[in-house]
């Protein structure tokens, strides 16, 4: 009898769970504090809980830590050296639920331009963001420059993230950045899509993305920069 997709995917969380373990273990035992961070970061961006890491990757990888001093194969400075970077893990783990609260204070709007029906990579592009924490307002495909400029006014976003796929989409984006910039001067700008052509390139306030996995570090930047002006 075949296993149920639910356990399939339960087996492959918890086998992950135990690699991180054993790669954060090792970089304990290591005393390698990069190691022990990207084995933290792949747990996050896995979608472990902060409670899954601590209970489940950082525990029982300090646990193995005690056994070992206390068999005498490790050192005190050993174990201080791995309680030393499982406490700045902590630290990382604090920064990245401080990092997704902020987030949530700042609106990304995201719309195709008049004419533009191709929206995958924008809706991509919305999950991303939401996942990363922030608000986002999906506007869709084919809006009109007046209707955005008005939607721009009314919800006053950070970002505006625009697509273009069709042949002559870097004008169409162009234009509806113009008419967002009369009613919404505060407002910055991602572009993407296959449709752009050098007439659009980045400058003060406009990032272009090749890649949907981009955006949130452009948004980041984006916000940043406008909260330094
Ligand atoms: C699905 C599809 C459709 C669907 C769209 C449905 C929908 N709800 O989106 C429908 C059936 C509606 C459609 C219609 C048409 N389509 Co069409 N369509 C496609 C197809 C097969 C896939 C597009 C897609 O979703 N790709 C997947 C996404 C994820 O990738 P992507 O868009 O390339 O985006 C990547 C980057 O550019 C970037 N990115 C893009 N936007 C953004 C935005 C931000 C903010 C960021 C950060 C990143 C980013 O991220 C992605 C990768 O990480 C393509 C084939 C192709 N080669 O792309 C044709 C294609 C785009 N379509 C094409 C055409 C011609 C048409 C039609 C004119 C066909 C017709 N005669 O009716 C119409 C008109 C569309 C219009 N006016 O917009 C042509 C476009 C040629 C051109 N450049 O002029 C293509 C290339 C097909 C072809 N080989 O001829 N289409």
């Amino acid at each position: 009898m075949g296993h149920r997709p639910d356990n399939d995917s339960r087996e492959a969380h918890e086998a992950r769970i135990s690699e991180l373990g054993r790669a954060f273990a090792n970089a304990l035992f290591a005393g390698d504090e990069a190691a022990a961070q990207i084995a933290i970061r792949e747990a996050m961006d896995a979608k472990l809980t902060t409670a899954e890491i601590d209970d489940e990757v950082i525990a029982p990888a300090l646990w193995l830590v005690g056994d070992r001093w206390e068999r005498g194969e490790i050192s005190v400075a050993d174990e201080h050296i791995a309680t030393e970077i499982s406490l700045r893990v902590l630290a990382l783990q604090r920064e990245a639920a401080r990092l997704a609260r902020a987030r949530r204070n700042h609106l990304v709007m995201l719309a195709a331009p008049c004419g533009e029906l191709h929206v995958v990579a924008l809706r991509m592009v919305h999950n991303l963001l939401r996942e990363a924490g922030y608000d986002a307002l999906m506007l869709g495909a084919d809006v009109p420059p007046g209707a955005l400029a008005h939607a721009a006014q009314r919800h006053r976003p950070d970002v505006l993230c625009l697509s273009a796929t069709m042949a002559g989409g870097s004008d169409q984006v162009l234009v509806a950045i113009h008419e967002v910039q009369q009613a919404c001067p505060g407002a910055t700008y991602i572009v993407g899509g296959r449709g752009l052509t050098s007439r659009l390139h980045a400058r003060a306030g406009i990032a272009v993305c090749e890649r949907v996995s981009d955006v949130v570090e452009s948004v980041d930047a984006l916000i940043k920069r406008a909260d330094l002006n």
